[in-house]
């Protein structure tokens, strides 16, 4: 019994780290992933910065769209017959785990070619650093404990405060799961 509890305890953990690491996007934001309304998911892309670990959701009436991950020539020519990867729920949350660019469309035929698609550009600074990260972080010289500096600096280098924050918030994450998994062990 108390070991179910330390199980319940751990997956509510990890529950944590996962609304903690990265932010949430809407892909469409009110509109949703449609054909409807000339959604400009360019424009809507070019509001957003995403970072590894963020998560896309597509929202969509899933009797008439879904949403396939496919290869860059793929997404220029709307093919639809060799997806990396298919979902089809209607509310489907897409966590972005690797840098670069990850296009996606809707595979119903004609809807990509009517502007169904989104090609979104995945940024390194990784919302869920490992503990091992501060070799990216600045000098103490600099000043870049103090919320003022922090500030500063986020002008010329966004991410940095982002992926500090993060790597803290991992951190003590990680100090907890490891005092769980003693307390399992003992
Ligand atoms: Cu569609």
């Amino acid at each position: 019994m108390e070991r179910m509890n330390m199980v319940v305890a751990l997956v509510v953990l990890l529950g944590l780290v996962g609304t903690s690491t990265g932010a949430v996007y809407k892909v469409g934001d009110s509109a949703g992933w449609t054909i409807m309304g000339n959604v400009n998911y360019d424009k809507w892309v070019s509001m957003k910065k995403f970072l590894v670990n963020d998560v896309v959701v597509f929202t969509y009436n899933s009797n008439f769209h879904n949403v396939l991950e496919v290869s860059k020539a793929d997404y220029q020519s709307c093919n639809n017959e060799s997806p990396i990867a298919t979902y089809a729920t209607g509310n489907d949350s897409i966590p972005l785990k690797t840098a670069g660019p990850h296009y996606f469309l809707c595979g119903i035929p004609g809807h990509c070619a009517s502007g169904q698609k989104v090609e979104i550009n995945v940024q390194k600074g990784s919302s869920a650093a490992p503990s091992m990260a501060p070799v990216e972080a600045p000098a103490p010289d600099s000043g870049a404990e103090s919320s003022s500096a922090n500030a500063n600096a986020t002008a010329t280098s966004a991410p940095t405060p982002n992926s500090n924050g993060a790597a803290s918030t991992g951190f003590s994450v990680g100090v907890g799961i490891m005092l769980l998994l003693a307390s399992l062990c003992f």
